[in-house]
């Protein structure tokens, strides 16, 4: 099997989180490096990442993958065997995808403070903080998400809050989970699983590779209007 991933998204990071857990043999090709955009479209016409690729079957979607990869049954199982705590960890996931990272993509263009429009930031960070309050409503209160394992629930949440503590200060949110202590207690604790650890890592080295890329670019294009003008 092949996953389309990109060490930057966190519907991949969760995919990865998943097969890094249950440790399947996956090959993972990296977008944009190994794969282009119109290959990817050729895959799934929406293009985006991830997109499992088993035998002749093309699945996109990170919770369809998710779930096809916890049917197999190799490996630790990822999903609980209560059926409530099964639902709970499929709401948390939605919780991650609809009310957090949601609200948090259209802030990314406003990162930069020359761009910013500080009415979309402040909408923005309204609707995430809506986001975590449903977060602390219904995340568990042990080390995990649901119950006392890890589960899918936790390979949706640590990407998705990765994202939110990296950007909100950004944004000026400077502690964004700072009134849910629930979910801050659960960030700090969940960082320790080495499933999480690992993913963390990737995202956290992809972010600096991206940004010395940035700086590149910049000094680049200062460095051709310095020679023209
Ligand atoms: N609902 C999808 C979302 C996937 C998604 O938005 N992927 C982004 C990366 S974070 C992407 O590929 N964006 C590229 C694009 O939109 O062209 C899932 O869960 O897999």
């Amino acid at each position: 099997m092949k996953l389309y991933t990109a060490m930057l998204s966190p519907f991949a990071a969760r995919c990865r989180m998943l097969i890094h857990a249950r440790g399947l043999a996956v090959e993972f090709v990296e977008y944009p490096h190994a794969v282009s955009k119109e290959e990817l479209r050729a895959l799934n016409p929406i293009g985006k990442i991830p997109i499992l690729v088993a035998g002749d079957t093309v699945l996109p979607e990170s919770e369809t993958i998710c779930e096809y990869l916890e049917d197999l049954g190799s490996g630790p199982a990822l999903r609980p065997a209560d059926s409530l705590d099964r639902a709970r960890m499929r709401l948390l996931g939605r919780i991650a995808d609809l009310y957090l990272f949601e609200p948090l993509s259209p802030l990314f263009a406003h990162l930069s403070r020359k761009r910013r429009n500080q009415e979309v930031v402040d909408a923005g960070l309204a609707r995430i903080r809506l986001g975590l309050d449903m977060l602390e409503r219904f995340l568990g209160d042990q080390r995990f998400a649901v119950g006392d394992a890890l589960t899918l629930a936790d390979c949706s949440l640590v990407p998705v809050l990765f994202f939110l503590v990296t950007y909100l200060p950004m944004l000026g949110e400077a502690e964004p989970l700072g009134r849910h202590p629930k979910t801050e207690r659960y960030w700090a604790t969940i960082q320790t699983n080495e499933y999480a650890a690992r993913v963390i890592g990737e995202m956290r080295q992809a972010m600096a590779e991206k940004a010395a890329q940035a700086r590149a670019a910049s000094a680049a294009r200062q460095g051709s209007d310095g020679a023209t003008t």
